[in-house]
């Protein structure tokens, strides 16, 4: 492995699940683990907390696959492709593996991972061959953890796109947990024919499949969960559209990288813009998304 992306005795690049190559970080704030496939992070946990993200015992660490758990990184668009359905879904990004671009301990400790993917002819020839971009996730892992995905468009034409950071949280039970910040917010119900509906005065709870999002929203979420006495939130920046999703008992058996049993504990609440928020990003601009994670007591 390059030692070069090594700092001796706080991060180093070690073989993970699959064979996949994955960034391992201990430092008195905090532990996590970030794979190259897909830039993604599939472990966080703050000094002397339970883990914040949920993996899935069944996920898949293969090239060309997404992994289930953690924060999975969607691009160019959200979900099925309009017009295509031969097209992954959620996009390519997270089944690509990414450049490691640097690798750093600041000086109040945090470190930040920085990883980089650009298109090659397979991409281009899925999506659009006179598209040229970077995509960039910018991880720091301290007692919260802060995720920037940034998007140039190195092109002469504009980029439209969707994105998001599809984090799966860790929860104790999903029926005893509420997520609050989005009361009085419209949203597309994907278990009920994509209906625009809208949310009531009321957090969310979980009684069946849940898969909503939620559209023209910056508010910063809460996921209380009585049963590991914490709050998580779920701060954003430049992001308008909020993703939440369970699969509830038959998604969950449907879903082949997913354990049956698996579904209490964990719940999507992820950041990005897609649908009524997909961007366009100028030519020479670029688009940062940002979220922060923290966890405190209840
Ligand atoms: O973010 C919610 C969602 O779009 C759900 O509809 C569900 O399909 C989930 O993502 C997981 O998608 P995946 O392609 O990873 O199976």
């Amino acid at each position: 492995m390059d030692s070069s992306l090594e700092i001796p005795g706080i991060a180093r690049l070690v073989t993970g699940g699959g064979g996949l190559p994955r960034f391992e970080i201990a430092t008195p704030l905090a532990e996590a683990h970030v794979y190259l496939h897909g830039a993604q992070v599939a472990h966080f946990a703050p000094a002397g907390q339970p883990p914040v993200l949920f993996m899935s015992a069944q996920s898949w660490f293969q090239p060309g696959k997404p992994i289930r758990g953690g924060v999975p990184v969607i691009f160019p668009w959200f979900g099925s492709r309009q017009g295509d359905a031969s097209a992954p879904a959620h996009g390519f990004a997270r089944t690509r593996a990414w450049a490691a671009e640097s690798i750093l301990q600041r000086a109040d400790g945090v470190v930040v991972v920085t990883l980089r993917l650009e298109p090659d002819d397979a991409m281009r020839t899925m999506w659009n061959a006179s598209h040229n971009w970077v995509l960039r996730h910018r991880i720091a892992i301290g007692s919260e953890l802060s995720m920037e995905l940034e998007i140039e468009n190195r092109g002469t034409e504009p980029i439209q796109c969707e994105e998001a950071l599809h984090t799966y949280f860790n929860v104790s039970d999903v029926r005893g947990v509420m997520v609050w910040g989005l009361e009085n917010t419209e949203y597309y119900d994907k278990a009920d024919g994509m209906r625009r509906k809208r949310q009531d005065g009321e957090p969310i709870r979980f009684t069946a499949e849940t898969d909503r999002t939620y559209v023209n929203t910056e508010a910063t979420c809460i996921i209380e969960d009585p049963g590991l006495h914490r709050r998580i939130m779920v701060e954003k920046r430049h992001s308008h559209s909020t993703i939440v999703w369970n699969p509830w008992i038959a998604k969950a058996r449907a879903m082949a990288d997913f354990g049956d049993d698996e579904w209490p504990r964990m719940v999507c609440v992820e950041t990005g813009n897609v649908a009524d928020n997909r961007l366009e990003i100028a030519p020479s601009a670029r688009h940062v998304t940002e979220t922060v994670v923290h966890c405190e007591a209840c």
